[in-house]
C-alpha cells in the first residue's frame, strides 16, 4: 500500500515538473508504456492468488486512471501555454509601415467602380448585383429580346453550352438583367444602381470582351424623363468633379426603353486635355429611357400603374476619360509599372464629402 502511495507521488511529482510535452511524454512512457511501472504492477496481478487480485486490481487500476488524469491535464495546461507563447511570439503589428516595395494601388476600374456607387448611394440608390453567367431568358428574352430578335445581333454573345434541361445561360452582355433579376423580387417603388462585369466578343482600343458597366433602374408611380436627365446630370458633376455639365440627348434604340435616349456630354478637347461643360465636342454617355412596359409585364409588374426610366453605361469607358487612359487594353495588362502609374492609394476610399479621386 505504502509503496503503492510512493509511486504515485513519484509519478505526480514528474508530471508537475515536465516542462514541455516531450517531458511530459516521457513520463507516460515510464508509467504508462507497454514496459511503464503501472503497467508492470497491471500485469503482476496475473500471477497473484484470487484473494491478492481481488485487494490489489481496485487499488492499481484506481492508480492507473488517476495517474492518466493528471496526464491528460498537464498536457492541457502545456499545450495553452504553448499556444499563447506562440500568440504571443506570431503577433502581427498592423501599425507598422508597408514595405515601400510591396504596396499595391486600387487599379483605375475599381477606383471607377467605386466611385460610380458613392455617387448613386449618395443619391439615394441600392446597389443590387447578378451573376456573371446569366439565363439567356434574363438576358435577352425578358428585356423584350426574343430569340428571333434582329437586336441581338447588337450584342456578341458568348453562349454557354446548354444544360441537361435544355436551357441556354450566355455571359451576359450588360447589366440590364440585373433590371430583370430586381423587379421579379421587388415590387415598386425601385430604386437601384447596378455596377459589375459585363462580356461580348469584341476587341480593339476602346472594346473588350470583359468590361464593366454599371445600370440604373427607378421604378414608381410617378418618375418621368426629367428625373432621368437630373440624375444622369447629377451623376457626371460629381463623378467628373465640375460644378456644371451641358448634356444632349439623342433618339435611340433599346428594345426594353420606349423612348430610348442616348446621352453625350459636351466637352473640349482641343488643349489635349479634356475639359467638360464647354468647347464644340461631345462625348457618349449612357444608353437609357423609359423602361417598357413589356419589360414592366415580364418581370410582373402592373404597367398601368407603374413606370420608371433605366441608363446604363461602361465604367471602363468613364475610367478612361477621367484619367486619360487612351486604350482599354492597358487595363488588363497587369503591368505593374503601368498599374503604379495610374492605381490609387489603398486607403483612398472614394467619398463625396473625402473626395473622389484624390
Ligand atoms: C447597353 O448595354 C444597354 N444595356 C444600356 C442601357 C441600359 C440602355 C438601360 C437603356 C437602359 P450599349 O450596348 O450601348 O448599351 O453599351 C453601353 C456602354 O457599354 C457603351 O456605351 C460602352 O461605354 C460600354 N461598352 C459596350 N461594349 C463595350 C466593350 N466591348 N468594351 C468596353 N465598353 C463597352
Amino acid at each position: 500500500m505504502s509503496d503503492i502511495q510512493g509511486l504515485e507521488r513519484q509519478i505526480q511529482d514528474a508530471i508537475a515538473g515536465a516542462a514541455d510535452e516531450a517531458a511530459l511524454e516521457a513520463v507516460r512512457v515510464s508509467a504508462l508504456g507497454k514496459k511503464g511501472s503501472i503497467s508492470e504492477l497491471l500485469k503482476s496481478l496475473g500471477a497473484m492468488s484470487p484473494d491478492e487480485r481481488k485487494a490489489n486490481g481496485p487499488l492499481f487500476n484506481t492508480l492507473r486512471d488517476r495517474v492518466a488524469g493528471a496526464i491528460a491535464a498537464r498536457k492541457a495546461a502545456l499545450e495553452e501555454r504553448a499556444l499563447d507563447a506562440r500568440l504571443a511570439f506570431e503577433r502581427v503589428d498592423v501599425t507598422l509601415p508597408v514595405r515601400p516595395e510591396s504596396v499595391g494601388t486600387i487599379h483605375p476600374v475599381s477606383q471607377a467602380f467605386d466611385e460610380v456607387v458613392a455617387i448613386f448611394a449618395d443619391l439615394g440608390f441600392a446597389v443590387a448585383e447578378g451573376p456573371d453567367v446569366e439565363y439567356d431568358d434574363y438576358n435577352f428574352t425578358k428585356l423584350n429580346i426574343p430569340p428571333d430578335h434582329p437586336a441581338r445581333q447588337m450584342h456578341d454573345t458568348f453562349y454557354v453550352a446548354k444544360q441537361a434541361d435544355g436551357s441556354q445561360h450566355v455571359l451576359r452582355t450588360h447589366t440590364s438583367p440585373v433590371q430583370v433579376r430586381t423587379m421579379l423580387k421587388q415590387k415598386p417603388p425601385i430604386r437601384i444602381i447596378s455596377p459589375g462585369r459585363t462580356y461580348r466578343v469584341d476587341s480593339d482600343a476602346t472594346h473588350s470582351p470583359m468590361f464593366h458597366q454599371f445600370e440604373g433602374l427607378v421604378v414608381d408611380e410617378v418618375t418621368h424623363l426629367g428625373h432621368l436627365k437630373w440624375v444622369l446630370e447629377e451623376f457626371c458633376k460629381a463623378f467628373f468633379e465640375v460644378d456644371s455639365v451641358v448634356m444632349r440627348a439623342r433618339p435611340s434604340f433599346f428594345p426594353f426603353t420606349e423612348p430610348s435616349v442616348e446621352w453625350d456630354l459636351r466637352c473640349d478637347r482641343s488643349g489635349g486635355q479634356i475639359k467638360f461643360g464647354q468647347g464644340n465636342d461631345w462625348l457618349e454617355l449612357a444608353g437609357s429611357g423609359m423602361v417598357n412596359p413589356r419589360v414592366l409585364e415580364n418581370c410582373g409588374i402592373d404597367s398601368t400603374k407603374y413606370q420608371g426610366y433605366a441608363f446604363g453605361g461602361g465604367i471602363d469607358r468613364l475610367a478612361m476619360l477621367k484619367y486619360g487612359i487612351p486604350d482599354i487594353r492597358s487595363f488588363f495588362e497587369s503591368d505593374l509599372r503601368w498599374l503604379r502609374h495610374f492605381g490609387f492609394a489603398a486607403l483612398d476610399i472614394p467619398t463625396l464629402d473625402g473626395g473622389l479621386s484624390r
